[in-house]
C-alpha cells in the first residue's frame, strides 16, 4: 500500500482502479498470478494488479488459449484478492464467450472483490497476441460493443471498470481500424481503451495516442517496446502502463536456475543463501497473525503451549555414565531420558519446548526442541538455567526437570489446571529424614484420597541449600516431582519474581524450590495436584536402573501383558 495516500487507500478497490484510470498522472500496474505474487506486488508499492491471462495460465502450467476455465481463473483471483488489498484488473481475454458470458463474469468478479476487467476484441478461444497475432481473427465490432454494453449493464458497483482492448494493430489491420474500433468501444461504454502493439518501438502507440487525443483513458502494455523511456509515455498522455508478465518470468528464471543447480550438485548448500528464507515465506503468508489468533481463540481449555526443560546438569552420582553426555541424554529403555520427556509433552499438545542445556550441551539431540545453553552451568544452579529461557516463555508454560519419567495423566491433569501456578506432589514420599534429599513439599492439607479434587495449595518446598525452616520440622506431605505449570497471567508474575531473585547476591546458587518459595512469599497461590507414585526421577545409578523398568512399563505391550500389578510396582516410591 502507498502510505502517502491514505484517502485513496481507504476507498473501495474499484474506486481506486477507476481513479487511477482517470487521473492525470501516469499510473502503473504490475502483473501477479497467484496469492503470493499479489502480496509481493503490494509490498513493492504498486497501487494495482494486472491479473494477466498469460501469467495465470502459465502458473497453472497450461497455454494462454483459454485452457484454464474461467471459473478456475476466478477462483485463482479470489486467492489474489485475499492476499492483497490492491485493486485487480483482470485480463478477461474475450470475456470467455458472448455477451451473456460477460454479464455473468462481471457479476462473479464483483462478488470476489475484483475491481475491473479488460476484454479484447478477438474470438473465443483466443491465443496470446504475441503468437502469430496477424492470423488471429478479430471480433465483429458490433458484437464486441454488445459485450461491453452487457458488461456495463450488469455491474452493480458503479466504479467497476471495463477496459476494452483493441487488437487491430497486432492483427495488422492498421491505425484507422484501431481508432475506429476504439471510438466504437468508448461509445459503447468502455471506461478505458487498452491499445496493444507488438512492435519493438512505441511508434504506433504514440501515433494512436496523438490521434486519440484523450477521448478516454489509454492503457498500454510495453512488453515488446520495453526500452522506451517511461517519460515518453507520460508525455504522450498515457493513463496507465501495465508491466504485464514480469513476475512470472522472474519466478521462472529463478526456479530454473535453482532446480538445475540442486539437480547437478545434489546438495542444497549452494542455493540456500540465494533464495528466500523459509521465514520469509512464513512472513508473506502472515503466519504471525495465525499465532496471534491461536492465542485469542484456542487458549481456554487447551493444553499449555510451551515447556522449559532444565537439562544443564551432568548428574551427581552419575559421573560414571555421563562422561560424554549430560544426564538427560542417558538412554532409558532404548531412548534418551529427554526424548521420553519431549514425547510426553508432545502427546499433550505441548509442542514449543525449550531445553536449557549446560554440561555437554553439544550432545543434546535437538530434534523437535529449541536448545538454549547456560554457559555458566558449572557455577550456577537451576534458576540461572531457567533465567536463560525466561524470554522464551510464551502462553502457558510447563517448567520441568529434565530427568523425569511419568505416566501421561500426570502431565495431562497438570496442563488442564486453571490455576495460575500448579505443581505435582507425590504423597507417597514423606520420609524427609535424609536431609540431602530436597524437593519435599509441605501443603495446606495432606493428600486425602477420599476427598479427591479438594483444593490444596503449596506452603513450602525444601531447597538444596536453605537452612531448615520451622515448617521443615514437620513431616512433609509429599515430594514435588519437578513439574510446575504456569498459566495465563501467572507467566508475568513468575517473570517478576524471577527478576527479584536475579537481583539477589546468591542468585547463582538458587534452585527451583527457591523460586516456588519466593512465589509463595509473594502471595501467589500454587495449586497442588497430588499423585501417588507413577513417576520417576533419575538422581543416581540406582534410579537410572529402575527408570528402565519404569519406562518399559509405559509401553503398550508391557501394559497389556504386565497389567495392573506391573504398573503398581513401577509406580512405587523411588
Ligand atoms: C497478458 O498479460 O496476458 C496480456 C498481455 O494479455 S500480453 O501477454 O502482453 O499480450
Ligand atoms: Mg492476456
Amino acid at each position: 500500500m502507498n502510505a502517502r495516500e491514505p484517502a485513496f487507500v481507504s476507498a473501495s478497490r474499484s474506486a481506486r482502479l477507476r481513479q487511477m484510470l482517470v487521473s492525470n498522472e501516469l499510473e502503473f500496474m504490475m502483473e501477479a498470478h497467484n496469492g503470493l505474487s499479489a502480496r509481493i506486488v503490494r509490498e513493492a508499492g504498486f497501487k494495482a494488479i494486472w491479473g494477466s491471462g498469460l501469467a495465470i495460465s502459465a502458473q497453472f502450467g497450461v497455454r494462454d488459449n483459454n485452457e484454464a476455465s474461467w471459473t478456475q481463473v476466478v477462483d485463482n483471483l479470489e486467492f489474489m484478492a485475499d492476499a492483497s488489498d490492491l485493486p485487480i484488473l483482470l485480463d478477461g481475454d474475450t470475456g470467455y464467450g458472448n455477451f451473456n458470458n460477460v454479464r455473468r463474469l462481471v457479476r462473479k468478479l464483483e462478488q470476489r472483490g475484483i475491481a475491473g476487467v479488460c476484454i479484447e476484441d478477438k474470438q473465443f478461444p483466443k491465443t496470446n497476441s504475441f503468437i502469430n497475432g496477424e492470423a488471429q481473427p478479430l471480433a465483429d465490432i458490433d458484437e464486441f460493443c454488445g459485450k461491453i454494453k452487457a458488461g456495463k449493464d450488469s455491474q452493480s458497483d458503479e466504479n467497476f471498470s471495463i477496459v476494452a482492448r483493441v487488437e487491430a494493430l497486432i492483427a495488422g489491420w492498421g491505425m484507422e481500424e484501431a481508432l475506429r474500433r476504439a471510438e466504437a468501444y468508448r461509445l459503447a461504454g468502455a471506461d478505458a481503451i487498452l491499445i496493444h502493439s507488438k512492435l519493438s518501438r512505441p511508434d504506433e502507440i504514440l501515433e494512436f495516442a496523438r490521434e486519440w487525443a484523450g477521448r478516454a483513458p489509454l492503457v498500454i502494455v510495453p512488453t515488446k517496446y520495453y526500452s522506451t523511456p517511461t517519460e515518453v509515455f507520460r508525455e504522450a498522455g498515457i493513463s496507465t502502463v501495465i508491466w504485464a508478465n514480469h513476475l512470472i518470468r522472474a519466478a521462472t528464471s529463478a526456479m530454473q536456475a535453482v532446480a538445475r543447480e540442486i539437480h547437478t550438485s545434489e546438495t542444497l548448500v549452494n542455493v540456500e543463501d540465494r533464495i528466500a528464507a523459509v521465514n520469509e515465506i512464513f512472513r508473506l503468508q502472515d503466519a504471525d497473525e495465525y499465532s496471534e489468533a491461536e492465542d485469542r481463540y484456542l487458549s481456554s481449555g487447551r493444553a499449555a503451549g510451551s515447556a522449559v526443560v532444565l537439562a544443564a546438569s551432568r548428574g551427581k552420582g552419575l559421573e560414571a555414565v555421563t562422561q560424554d553426555r549430560p544426564k538427560v541424554m542417558l538412554p532409558v529403555a532404548g531412548k534418551p531420558l529427554l526424548r521420553w520427556l519431549v514425547d510426553a509433552f508432545k502427546k499433550q499438545g505441548v509442542n514449543d519446548i525449550t531445553v536449557v542445556g549446560g554440561y555437554r550441551a553439544d550432545a543434546i539431540d535437538t530434534a523437535g526442541i529449541k536448545l538454549v545453553v547456560n554457559d555458566r552451568h558449572a557455577e550456577t544452579g537451576e534458576l540461572a538455567s531457567l533465567a536463560c529461557a525466561l524470554d522464551k516463555l510464551s502462553g502457558d508454560t510447563v517448567i520441568s526437570y529434565g530427568d523425569l519419567l511419568f505416566r501421561s495423566y500426570i502431565l495431562r491433569d497438570l496442563v488442564e489446571s486453571e490455576a495460575a501456578f500448579s505443581v505435582v506432589v507425590d504423597s507417597s514420599l514423606t520420609d524427609a529424614e535424609n536431609a540431602s534429599v530436597r524437593d519435599f513439599a509441605w501443603c495446606s492439607a495432606a493428600d486425602d484420597r477420599g476427598l479427591f479434587g479438594n483444593k490444596v495449595v503449596l506452603r513450602h518446598v525444601s531447597s538444596g541449600q536453605e537452612a531448615s525452616s520451622a515448617i521443615a520440622a514437620q513431616t512433609p506431605h509429599g515430594r514435588w516431582v519437578g513439574l510446575l505449570n504456569v498459566r495465563g497471567a501467572g507467566r508475568e508474575r513468575l517473570q517478576t519474581v524471577m527478576r527479584e531473585l536475579q537481583a539477589r547476591a546468591d542468585f547463582a546458587s538458587l534452585d527451583m524450590p527457591a523460586l516456588l518459595n519466593a512465589l509463595i512469599e509473594a502471595g501467589e497461590s500454587i495449586e497442588v495436584q497430588y499423585v501417588h507414585g507413577h513417576w520417576r526421577g533419575v538422581n543416581d545409578l540406582e534410579d537410572f536402573r529402575r527408570a528402565g523398568d519404569f519406562a518399559h512399563g509405559q509401553t503398550p505391550l508391557a501394559a497389556s501383558v504386565g497389567g495392573a500389578d506391573a504398573d503398581a510396582a513401577n509406580g512405587a516410591a523411588q
